[in-house]
């Protein structure tokens, strides 16, 4: 009986847990999301996702898409920001940051992307422009970027 009721307790007060955004993360569908305000370059956003824990974010289905587009179409209108993935270890091969370089499946490019423009672009971003479809873009620009934690 006592066991049964700490077993329930502990369940209760971590999925409690698990369901909570760290501070400054948005809580979105399954996912806990940071839109900076701040901007970096490439590598500057993906260290300091990786700093608060998180990891630039990967979009892996339609419905996640959605609702990071249809929260930076209310709230990022003008910015654009890096997701997290390059084709910077072989051209044209697209992997996430997260899981490890893992090939990106789901695909949301805008028309005409990714175009390595002036044979220079090896970062994805999501631009306002773009009405937040892919864009592969210089990774050396400051953008705003978003940062996700995974729920457990
Ligand atoms: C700019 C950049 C490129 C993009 C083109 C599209 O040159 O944003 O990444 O492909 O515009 O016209
Ligand atoms: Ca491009």
């Amino acid at each position: 009986m006592f066991a049964t009721l700490l077993f329930v307790l502990m369940f209760a007060l971590t999925s409690g847990n698990a369901r909570r955004c760290q501070l400054g993360f948005t809580n979105l569908g399954r996912g806990c999301y940071l839109f900076s305000h701040n901007h970096a370059t490439y590598a500057e956003a993906n260290s300091f996702c990786l700093f608060f824990g998180s990891h630039l974010a990967d979009i892996t289905s339609k419905n996640e898409d959605d609702l990071i587009r249809s929260y930076v179409l209310r709230n990022g209108k003008g910015s654009q920001f890096y997701i997290g993935a390059t084709d910077l270890r072989a051209e044209g091969i697209w992997t996430w940051e997260h899981p490890l370089r893992k090939v990106v499946g789901y695909t949301n490019w805008y028309p005409g992307e990714p175009n390595n423009h002036e044979g220079k672009e090896h970062c994805m971003v999501i631009h306002y422009g773009h009405r937040f479809k892919w864009n592969d873009a210089y990774c050396y620009t400051k953008a705003r970027f978003i940062c996700e934690q995974s729920r457990i």
